[in-house]
């Protein structure tokens, strides 16, 4: 490992705080937890989950003189990286270590095809102390394989009981903890003793429910993007020459562009899910986007800054139905992907595409730019999912608006000067170094998981809950996995799969964003969060997301 920088030092050196509740480890059990309720689960998931189905909400109790034996752990990785992964494998094992100091932690390597590969290393706490507070995956790695034939099943299988694993924890997002509930049926169904837990990862914020208050990484992501985009409203009211269209990962959900809105006050920050609620068409959002430039013009305001969620054009009815076509079109085994795949040129490939679709879809297809066409043809990732990291839609609402801005100057309904930048705030995000609220809620997820495991529980998410109270204050659970999910179409069938959470629109937070964008639009009331801080007065180390503030304090 490289040296530290002196910064990397500190946080090394930095303790996260830990909840009352976890401060006396050893005497916690697991008991149902009568009072807390999760929303009924739709019966197709019980063929799925005939053992798993219908298991209570876990709380923690405490009692005396309890014999911890030695545990045996893997833990993996899994999917995109989000700032705190580290933090909760040093939580898990130092949890662990607290149980029973003879315990061992395994770290499978590059994500789920470590365990399908029995691929791991030990985790020490020589090893880990380096790690502490620190950003990205790097430890182990991750990776995107969703184990689903028999085949990886039984690989698994083989590799946990080889390794003779107490517990396997995999942190992960919805399609990852996905495959965690199914691996833990499965363990029970062939008489495995490894008890399966997950924890909720992904900057997207979208693993969220009644229960899991926030996936750990957004705030760290929401954070690193505000101060970029503030950044940027800098610039432009600086220069005042030109329009800053970002882009903002969070795949089909908005809450990283709402959140950033909120705390940056863009002129513009379209939200997928009102998209969508309102059916507003790409002619529609590229009218908008040119009403306020006109507008904006008239004020002699030739500059300004737009907020696009990572996955809005899933969110518009023509390119919704156009992406359907293309994933029927391109599923693995149909002919079509059979034929496309002889095609050499991508060229061909996207005429080849053009003539296979219906006629509403082909019109749509002929109205985006070439590049953008090839970017819709990009394979989807193991689970199904339209890379729409690899869209450059920020370009395509350019391009269009341009087109649209044109038109109008012709008929005399715009006399400005449009010049744009594309800007993607996408993967920086995902690696930085966790924030204060980052570090300690991963570091109590690690120790949460490790609980769940001592107490026996598997097919379970390790949860923290109370997040917009002080550290201290913070309660914990073992939340059902198969509660959280309902089915959905995967690649033309219907699968159980953990729930997305969209932006709610009857939300107060979406609520606050509406009272307040009419007045972004034309001042320029841009904020400037400025870096995340470590270090200093707790309003601004300790501070929250809007998201987690309006949702649950
Ligand atoms: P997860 O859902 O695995 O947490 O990944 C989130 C994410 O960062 C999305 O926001 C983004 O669209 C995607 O990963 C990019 O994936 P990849 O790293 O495979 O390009």
């Amino acid at each position: 490992m490289p040296s530290l920088t002196l910064l990397q030092k500190l946080r090394v050196d930095y303790r996260p705080k830990l909840p009352k509740v976890l401060q006396q480890l050893d005497a916690l059990v697991a008991t149902n937890a009568p009072d807390q309720v999760h929303s009924k689960v739709a019966s197709e998931i019980l063929s799925y989950f005939p053992i798993l189905f219908n298991q209570p909400i876990l709380s923690f109790s405490s009692q005396t003189a309890i014999k911890h034996q030695p545990k045996r752990v893997g833990v993996v990785l899994s999917g995109g990286q989000a700032a705190g992964g580290h933090n909760v494998i040093i939580g898990l094992h130092d949890a662990l270590k607290k149980l029973h100091p003879k315990s061992c932690l395994f770290g499978f390597k590059n994500g789920p095809n470590g365990i399908v590969n029995n691929q791991l290393i030990e985790l020490t706490s020589e090893l880990l102390n380096a790690y502490r507070n620190q950003g990205g995956f790097d430890l182990i790695g991750s990776g995107r394989t969703k184990i689903e034939s028999a085949e990886q099943f039984q690989a698994a299988l083989n590799t946990v009981q080889a390794l003779d694993l107490d517990g396997l924890v995999i942190i992960g997002g919805d399609d990852s903890n996905t495959n965690a509930a199914l691996l833990a049926e499965y363990f029970l169904q062939k008489g495995c003793k490894t008890k399966v837990v997950g924890v909720p990862k992904t900057i997207d914020g979208d693993l969220k429910n009644e229960q899991i208050e926030i996936s750990f990484g957004f705030d760290t992501a929401s954070k690193i993007y505000s101060e970029i985009i503030g950044n940027l409203m800098r610039d432009t009211l600086s220069a005042q020459k030109s329009y800053y269209f970002i882009k903002l990962m969070g795949r089909a959900a908005s809450h990283l562009n709402l959140e950033c809105a909120l705390q940056t006050h863009p002129n513009l920050a379209l939200i997928s899910e009102e998209l969508a609620a309102d059916q507003m068409t790409l002619q529609d959002v590229i009218e908008k986007i040119a009403d306020l430039i006109c507008k904006r013009a008239l004020l002699g305001k030739e500059y300004g800054v737009i907020l696009i969620p990572e996955g809005v054009i899933e969110f518009i009815p023509e390119f919704k139905q156009l992406i359907e076509a293309l994933n029927e079109l391109l599923a693995p085994g149909q002919l079509h992907a059979a034929e496309m795949d002889a095609l050499t040129t991508l060229s061909e490939k996207v005429k080849y595409i053009h003539k296979k679709l219906e006629k509403s879809s082909a019109d749509c297809f002929e109205r985006i730019p070439a590049e953008i066409q090839t970017q819709l043809l990009l394979d989807r990732d193991p689970h199904g999912n339209v890379q729409v990291a690899k869209i450059e839609t920020e370009r395509l609402l350019i391009e269009m608006v341009k087109q649209e801005l044109k038109k109008r100057k012709s008929s005399g309904k715009y006399v400005g000067k449009f010049s744009a930048q594309p800007h993607y705030c996408g993967y920086e995000g995902r690696s930085g170094m966790p924030s204060n609220f980052d570090a300690q809620y991963c570091y109590a997820l690690g120790y949460v998981a490790a609980l769940l495991i001592e107490s026996g529980a598997t097919g379970y998410m390790s949860c923290v809950q109370h997040l917009t109270k002080p550290v201290e204050e913070w309660t914990i659970v073992g939340i059902p996995l198969v509660s959280m999910m309902a089915m959905e179409q995967r690649r033309g069938k219907s699968k159980p799969v953990i729930r997305k959470a969209l932006v709610d629109l009857k939300g107060s937070l979406f609520k606050a964003f509406k009272e307040q964008r009419d007045a972004w639009a034309l001042e320029d009331a841009y904020r400037f969060t400025g870096p995340m801080q470590f270090f200093g007065p707790p309003e601004l180390t300790e501070a929250i997301t809007f998201t987690l503030a309006y949702e649950h304090a």
